[in-house]
């Protein structure tokens, strides 16, 4: 393993330029990455036979220092209160069933292919700022839930279709997927706001070093959504359902489909740190800088690995790994330092081994691919693509190429 990551090592400093000036307590320079060993997925594990009752332990492990423990599955309501309408010129067919459970109101916006009626397979992603700004279109419902990044806190018309970019609504329903989005504020505000808000409302406020933090709390909600696909809209083909996010709602969708084995598919667009990351790394954001500013994100005993991440008894290789052996998609971008692509890509390598173990390939690489250049054919794919933090069409064109 020590020496997969020091060849993988070197290939990327072949691939990414000499790097501009960077914070002086953060660490963008590779040659100061510090040397580490990663814990082994499967140790002890002498066969496919043992992977399951690994594969617990692991998911167990995870769970109690990182992400924390998630309640059983809740009963999930649906009110049908705004008629289906049509969108992208015809091509598609636009449902927004609210779900009420645990106290909340999560409104769902589907978009189908209008010309296909068996059931469609579907990518699902939580998104960050409303429905209303995945796609330009005046009878999308705006969110009353606490909105980011917003002076008063709520959603405005005038942001319809803001994020439509991030979300290639045109390229998934030509290609006969439906999105299925959801405002991640409407499960829990994305704040610390000691609990009150969101499911935590009723379900009551995480105790203890394990109880869940608002990433098991999204995660959760994203099986919720799976329940109503799943049970109650016969469109959509609920044994196909990826799950997808990007950035921290990327670490999101690993959790989830981690938790939840019913997501066919697992898509994490730049979930950097507490994603696919590797955390022993400590390159671009590290889980000091990450508990501090995001304190609500994980659960308490994550904090003991602030500044000690070697403690870790896995790493986010291991994350991965939990996702075998279904289909794995990790997205990277060139400029996106602080989510260390060469860590998600290491950690996309390290988690291959598994999938081998399960008779599947898993990453078909040995090192860090040239950018947009992406690795497939197996059942992880990975790329970096030139730019930013953000998803693109590119992103997006190669989503569905994998799927
Ligand atoms: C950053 C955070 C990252 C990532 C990002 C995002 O501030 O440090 O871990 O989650 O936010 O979600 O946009």
């Amino acid at each position: 393993m020590t020496r997969t990551l020091a060849a993988a090592t070197l290939t990327l400093m072949a691939v990414i330029p000499p790097l501009l000036a960077a914070p002086d307590e953060f660490n963008y320079d590779e040659a100061k990455v510090p040397e580490f060993t990663l814990p082994d997925p499967l140790e002890g594990v002498g066969s496919a036979d043992a992977w399951p009752a690994r594969r617990a332990e692991l998911f167990s492990l995870i769970e109690a220092e990182m992400f924390g423990e998630a309640p059983a599955a809740v009963p999930v309501e649906v009110v049908r209160d705004i008629p289906d309408t049509e969108a992208l010129g015809g091509k598609a067919t636009l449902s927004q069933p609210k779900l009420r459970f645990a106290g909340v109101e999560v409104r769902l916006l589907i978009i189908r292919p209008a010309a296909i009626s068996s059931p469609v397979p579907a990518f699902l992603g939580l998104n960050f700022a409303g429905n209303h700004t995945v796609i330009d279109h005046p009878d999308v419902a705006l969110t009353t839930a606490w909105m980011r990044n917003k002076d008063d806190d709520k959603a405005s018309a005038d942001d319809r279709g803001k994020s439509a970019g991030r979300w290639d609504a045109a390229s998934i329903v030509g290609r006969g997927y439906a999105l299925v989005t959801a405002y991640y504020g409407e499960i829990d505000p994305d704040f610390d706001d000691g609990w009150e808000n969101g499911v935590h409302a009723e379900l009551g406020k995480p105790d203890g070093p394990g109880a869940w933090g608002s990433i098991a709390t999204w995660a959760w909600g994203l099986s919720r959504i799976l329940d109503h696909l799943d049970e109650d809209v016969p469109a959509i083909d609920g044994r196909r359902v990826a799950v997808l996010g990007h950035s921290r709602l990327g670490k999101t969708a690993l959790w989830a489909g981690a938790a939840d084995e019913r997501f066919a598919l697992v898509i994490s667009n730049n979930s950097g740190c507490g994603g696919a990351a590797l955390s022993r790394r400590r390159y671009g954001e590290t889980v000091k800088r990450i508990n501090t500013a995001f304190p609500h994100w994980f659960c308490d005993g994550f904090l003991k690995y602030n500044d000690d991440e070697d403690a870790l008894p896995f790493d986010q290789h291991t994350l991965l790994a939990l996702v075998a052996p279904r289909p794995l998609y990790v997205a990277s971008a060139e400029d996106d330092r602080w989510a260390d692509p060469h860590g998600e890509f290491l950690a996309a390598l390290n988690a291959s081994p598994v999938y081998g173990l399960l008779g599947q390939e898993g990453l078909p690489a040995e090192s860090m691919p040239a950018v947009n250049e992406p690795v497939t054919g197996g059942r992880i794919g990975y790329h970096i693509r030139t730019g930013k933090h953000d998803v693109t069409a590119y992103d997006w064109g190669c989503f569905l190429d994998f799927a």
